[in-house]
């Protein structure tokens, strides 16, 4: 079994998460960013994003195809428990929101910040690779930033939206869909969103207190890479706002 996916993806953290969990073995294949779509159209999977996993014979392609795929291969643990099975397919619908969201809004920065790219995606490559990547950083930015609408709008909404993202994650946390002693497929979806916003200077402080940061060190205790202060001053006063409305 072998997981195409590249260091630094959120969706593809979702995937290793999951299997992880599970306590499967398989091949991780740290593609190069940008390649990658290439990578897995040449591998015979359907679309052009990780997380893809090759299982069998089965090529299963997106989080939440993985997610189920697993659960039928190797019920247990259920990443979605019966009691709780509609609540947690909605959240982890939900998710893949926020990992849209997250992904715009570090597009947006790496515009700003020209180290940010080869911070998070450098992990595990060689030095050829390593250097290659800083070098193309500005083009893969502006590539991966058109494939995925991280226009500066579209991340000035994610920002907008951020207070009732991180609300309804405290709230489902509080209620114990979220956070539980057995993660869930909806666990794997979000933490690996929220966490890297933890590295973005102009947001660590406005998550890392609160139960949602906590929760997601907890299911991502490690996510390399920096984001400097680079996001517009006004793009941050909803979180301002709503985190003085909390105080
Ligand atoms: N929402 C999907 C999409 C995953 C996705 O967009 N992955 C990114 C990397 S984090 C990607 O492969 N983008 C390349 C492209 O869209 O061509 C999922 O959860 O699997």
């Amino acid at each position: 079994m072998a997981l195409f996916t590249f260091d630094g993806s959120n969706a593809g953290l979702t995937a290793r998460l999951m299997l992880d969990h599970k306590g499967i073995d398989y091949r991780y294949v740290n593609l190069l960013p940008a390649a990658h779509a290439l990578a897995v159209r040449a591998l015979g999977f359907p679309g052009w994003t990780v997380p893809a996993l090759k299982v069998g014979g089965r090529r299963v392609q997106g989080t939440r195809n993985i997610s189920r795929a697993l659960d039928e291969l190797w019920p247990e643990p259920l990443l979605f428990p019966s009691a709780r099975r509609d609540a947690v397919e909605e959240a982890e619908r939900w998710g893949e929101d926020v990992q849209n969201a997250a992904r715009r809004l570090f597009y947006c920065a790496a515009r700003r910040d020209r180290s940010a790219f080869a911070s998070m995606t450098e992990g595990t490559h060689t030095l050829p690779a390593r250097l290659w990547l800083r070098a193309a950083a500005p083009l893969i930015v502006w590539l991966a930033g058109s494939v995925h609408a991280a226009t500066d709008s579209a991340g000035r909404d994610a920002l907008a939206a951020l207070p009732s993202v991180l609300d309804t994650i405290d709230a489902w946390i509080e209620e114990g869909l979220l956070d539980g002693s057995e993660l869930n497929a909806a666990d794997f979806q979000i933490a690996p969103n929220v966490r890297p916003m933890l590295f973005f200077e102009d947001l660590a402080a406005f998550i890392e207190a609160r139960p949602a940061g906590r929760f997601a060190r907890r299911v991502v205790p490690e996510y390399p890479g920096h984001v400097r202060r680079v996001l517009p001053d006004e793009w941050l006063e909803p979180l301002r706002a709503a985190s003085e409305g909390r105080s």
